[in-house]
């Protein structure tokens, strides 16, 4: 044996541990960071696939109705798909490259450009979360309870909810996973008490937001629009609720927005979270969502976990939507 050997074999046990060390602490942090728009995968490229096709041989009238079937069955609707193809067509472009610069761009200008960011400037924040049964609603209060603790704020979540126990009981784990302080009520109880009563606790601990998750169907008769109403008319107190996002699952697509009129017309929405955008290649519904609703989209549901939710960001969308696949 070398007398080298055993320092060769000593350096390379360390190494081995702290790439173990290393290993297990990326695990633990949930690591493998994925891109966000990655995970858009259903949706990715499904405008740049469409573009890639018909280049070959030049753009005839097949190839435009093609390309418009495409942005329908992406959902991006009629009006805003029919404006799309009439502008790409006069623009007479001479390369794919060139087709997928000007599709781009008016992508882009269908999109609002409002601003995306929440508003939480207030002493004591008030979201209101609302919207159909199903959609999302009770998971987005959970990943953006974790996003604002993430980021150094105190939130108590109000389960007002009390359509059904079970409501506030799934409530209750996310909170006990996020390590946020919830108030609960009755089953069958008043919506808006609870909402009264997160406020007060929200006033007494010092807290810094408080969200709102509400019922998408209640008991019996009673009217889901006038609950909101006034659940909204406790959240504002003397002002105004901060935000009051309307959650809509992308799966459902243009159904889906049928559903949602009427809570536009009921209560101030100042924002969508458009949800399950992980399980649909129509993410094009993001377009007719902002053009038909007049209201922005501030962020994407992309799967079932409390990071699966990202700020919506228009640019590397349209990307994600015209890569080649
Ligand atoms: N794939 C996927 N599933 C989601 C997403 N958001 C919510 N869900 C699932 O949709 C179902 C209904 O969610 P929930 O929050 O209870 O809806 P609510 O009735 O509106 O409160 C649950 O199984 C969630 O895990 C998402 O962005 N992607
Ligand atoms: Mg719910």
């Amino acid at each position: 044996m070398n007398a080298q050997t055993p320092i060769v074999l000593g350096v390379v046990v360390v190494v081995l541990i702290l790439i173990g060390v290393y290993v297990f602490w990326r695990r633990s942090k949930g690591a493998t960071p994925v891109e966000p728009i990655r995970r858009l995968y259903k949706t990715v490229g499904v405008l740049g696939a469409a573009l890639g096709g018909p280049w070959d041989s030049g753009l005839d009238d097949s190839d435009w109705a093609e390309i418009s079937e495409v942005l329908l069955a992406a959902d991006v609707g009629v009006e805003a798909s029919t404006r799309i193809v009439r502008g790409l067509r006069s623009a007479k472009p001479e390369s794919l490259d060139d087709a997928r610069g000007h599709l781009a761009r008016l992508l882009r200008s269908e999109l609002d450009d409002a601003p995306r960011m929440l508003r939480l400037d207030g002493e004591l924040s008030i979201v209101v979360i609302v919207g159909v049964n199903g959609t999302g609603k009770t998971t987005t209060v959970a990943k953006l309870s974790y996003r604002l603790k993430e980021e150094g704020k105190s939130v108590i979540i109000g389960a007002a909810d009390t359509f059904r126990a079970a409501a506030g009981e799934q409530l209750e784990i996310w909170a006990r996973r996020v390590g946020v302080d919830i108030v609960t009520g009755q089953e069958g109880g008043d919506p808006a008490a609870v909402v009264f009563d997160t406020i007060s606790a929200a006033k007494g601990r010092h807290a810094d937001i408080v969200i709102i998750d509400t019922a998408g169907r209640l008991h019996g008769k009673k009217n889901l629009m006038g609950e909101l109403k006034k659940i909204y008319k406790v959240a504002a107190g003397d002002g105004e609720v901060d935000e009051v996002l309307l959650v809509l699952d992308a799966t459902a697509g243009q159904n889906g927005l049928a559903q949602v009129r009427e809570f536009v017309e009921t209560i101030p929405v100042s924002g969508i979270v458009l949800t399950k955008l992980d399980g649909t290649a129509k993410g094009g519904i993001v377009i007719a969502v902002e053009k038909e609703l007049g209201i922005p989209v501030k962020f994407i549901g992309l799967g079932e976990g409390l990071d699966d939710m990202e700020p919506f960001d228009p640019d590397s969308f349209i990307s994600a939507l015209l890569e080649e696949s």
